[in-house]
């Protein structure tokens, strides 16, 4: 048995070489968390840049230029790099616990999809550092970003292949981990809602990430070899990119919403201390928002000129959706109708969220009246929008989860009083931002310009908006504060950190170990560990095996090696068309160096290591005492 095990899993204990070379979904889940958590503070500042432009008219505290190239990477890097990693960090963390297994059904291939997702977002960020950054906004239109001069749209198209590659590797692990890998009993209809959220979730992934990759292909193409696919000039047409980059586009929103609506469907009922209302009608909804969500995307496109019948189409479409989401709202408050409310920062987080999320959803349902959309379309009613599902949406739910699944991610607990500190101050920043900017688009505001002239009535409000966003900065840095505070706390050593947990999760006693359970437990029903409490049962499980021998997967680092191969060899493509001797060499080597690692990995016969019995026990007593997970 590698040395990795015995002692080894305490939380932060492991060496840089275990995180460069692991395939174990926790920790993989944990550098998901802190690489999405950088670059949500690289896009925060991004935005705050963005705000402070904005705070007075006639603003030179950045360029135009310069301001384009913000806007772009706030939007790209917070939808790609800051929230769906953040999310992943939770699937990964939580899910193949609480389907009762003991790692990802492609532990290699889920920490490859990391390393591409990671050094994509490396790659498009050194744009910044050789010749700027992408400046066509992050949806990229061909009608601007096909002649943007420079490489900043290289950088965006080869970045986000890359890690487009990581999402997409992700999406079909999950969709196996969560078929195959299920405990005996967790039938589908058992699985908790976080499960179903990641499996609709990822089915998006696997059939909207096609179309973006498409897309970028065709856009490299146009940038570097001279086709036309976009060149309205030369037989091509713009539009296409639209509807290929919204086929995407709009599923990509609910790729983000789902998980976050799966994580208030796992933190209500605990702090409602009630079952989760209607749990079929909320599967059911997830899976029809999934599937409508792909029947939407023109809804983006109201003004290119699709005509009345397409148009009205898409509008109905859109409303639909309103349908099965309001489902899911309803049941969250009858959830809490009744419950016996316990007000922690995680269910406040909940509280905050149905309210700021539904004020969105409206607008949402506002802006799918085509003929209302003429008006409304690209201006800073629209950004009030998104912002309004996308801030009060998944990243409520993503700090509210933070608080919530530290105790299991960590061994440690986050600061209560200074987490609702950091609640009311990015909360009020949020609403104060946010809800001005709607009335700022009534205006007549238009979005994505760097300045504007005074006295049209839009001053007062933009200053306002930029304060509010400077307090959610605050109440980010404390966020971030309380995190590198719990370092330093006690461990926890404990089981069901929340005394009211459900699901399966809260039945491992933290540390959790890194073969997750010592047995593989029986799910005896839906929410398996609230029954095996409410039975008297000490042990939270009821297994389905006696203890014996566990099979566990080797660390490698060849998917980091495989995935920095790709990242080498985009420089090679990215240059070339400027004539350099060495783009050819560059992009054989990188191309090498990947397919090479390839090969190793095929040939070597690495089939994993065993824990025998003993080890187990040994395991069980090192981390939790004489007795171990009881
Ligand atoms: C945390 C505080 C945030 C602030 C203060 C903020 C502020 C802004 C502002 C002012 C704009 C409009 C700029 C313009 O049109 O000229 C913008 C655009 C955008 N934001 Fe945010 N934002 C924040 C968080 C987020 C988050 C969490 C996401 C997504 C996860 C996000 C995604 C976007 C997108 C996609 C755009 C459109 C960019 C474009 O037009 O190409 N923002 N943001
Ligand atoms: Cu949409």
């Amino acid at each position: 048995m590698s040395s990795v095990a015995i002692g080894k899993e305490k939380g932060f204990g492991a060496t840089f070489w275990d995180y460069l070379t692991t395939v174990d979904h926790k920790k993989l889940g944990n550098m998901y968390f802190f690489a999405g958590l950088l670059f949500f503070a690289i896009a925060g500042l991004e935005a705050l840049m963005i705000r402070i432009q904005l705070m007075v008219p006639n603003n030179d505290f950045v360029s135009a230029g310069f301001y384009n190239e913000l806007l772009t990477m706030h939007g790209t890097t917070m939808l790609f790099l800051a929230a769906m990693p953040l999310l992943f960090g939770f699937m990964n963390a939580i899910v193949p616990l609480q389907i009762g297994a003991r790692d990802v059904a492609f532990p290699f291939l889920n920490s490859l999809g990391f390393w591409l997702f990671f050094l994509g977002a490396i790659f498009l960020h050194l744009s910044f550092f050789m010749g700027g950054a992408p400046d066509a906004g992050w949806t990229s239109y061909a009608s601007l970003s096909l002649y943007s001069p420079g490489h900043g749209i290289d950088f965006y198209v080869l970045g986000l292949q890359i890690s487009g590659a990581g999402t997409l590797i992700s999406g079909i692990n999950f969709i196996v981990t969560i078929v195959t890998m299920r405990a005996p009993g967790m039938t589908f209809m058992r699985m908790p809602l976080f499960t179903w959220t990641t499996l609709i979730t990822s089915a998006l992934i696997v059939f909207a990430f096609p179309a973006l990759t498409v897309a970028l292909f065709f856009m490299l193409a146009d940038r570097m070899f001279g086709s036309n696919f976009f060149d309205h000039t030369m037989g091509g047409n713009t539009v296409i990119w639209e509807h290929l980059f919204w086929i995407f586009g709009h599923p990509e929103v609910y790729i983000l919403i789902l998980p976050a609506f799966g994580l208030f469907s796992e933190i209500i009922p605990v702090f409602a201390r009630k079952r989760l209302f209607g749990y079929s009608s909320m599967v059911f909804a997830t899976i029809l928002i999934g599937f409508l969500g792909f029947m939407v995307w023109a809804h983006h496109m109201f003004t290119t000129g699709l005509g009345p019948t397409a148009n009205a189409i898409f509008a109905v479409s859109t409303m639909a959706i309103a349908v099965p989401t309001g489902m899911k709202v309803f049941n969250w408050i009858l959830t809490i109708w009744g419950g016996s409310i316990k007000v922690t920062v995680p269910m406040i987080y909940a509280l905050g969220f149905i309210p700021s999320f539904v004020a969105g959803g409206v607008t949402g349902v506002m802006q799918a009246v085509a003929p209302l959309d003429y008006q409304l379309h690209d201006s800073y009613f629209i950004v009030a929008h998104f912002h309004y599902v996308i801030v009060g949406g998944i990243i409520l739910a993503i700090f509210g989860a933070a608080h919530f699944y530290w105790p299991i991610m960590f061994n440690r607990a986050l600061n209560e009083k200074l987490g609702f500190v950091v609640f009311w101050l990015f909360f009020i920043g949020f609403h104060m931002t946010f809800f001005i900017q709607h009335f700022l688009g009534l205006m007549g505001m238009p979005r994505r310009v760097f300045t504007y002239q005074a006295d049209q009535g839009w001053d007062l409000f933009n200053f306002i908006s930029s304060i509010g966003a400077l307090l959610m900065g605050v109440g980010v840095i404390l966020l971030v504060v309380n995190m590198f505070l719990s370092i330093k706390s006690k461990p926890l050593n404990t089981r069901d950190y929340w005394n009211d947990g459900r699901t399966l999760e809260w039945a491992i006693k933290t540390p959790v170990p890194f073969y997750n359970f010592k047995q593989t437990p029986l799910v005896r029903g839906y929410d398996p560990y609230w029954i095996e409490k409410s039975e008297g049962n000490k042990e939270g499980m009821t297994f389905a095996e006696p203890i014996g021998e566990i099979h566990m997967p080797n660390g490698s680092i060849l998917p980091l090696v495989m995935s920095i191969g790709l990242f080498i060899a985009s420089f090679g493509a990215l240059y070339h068309p400027d004539g350099v001797s060495w783009s050819i060499p560059v992009i054989i080597l990188g191309l090498g160096i990947t397919v090479a690692s390839m090969i190793v990995r095929s040939f070597k016969d690495d089939l994993g290591f065993h824990v025998s019995k003993e080890e187990v026990i040994a395991t069980e007593e090192s981390l939790y005492g004489k007795g171990g997970n009881k």
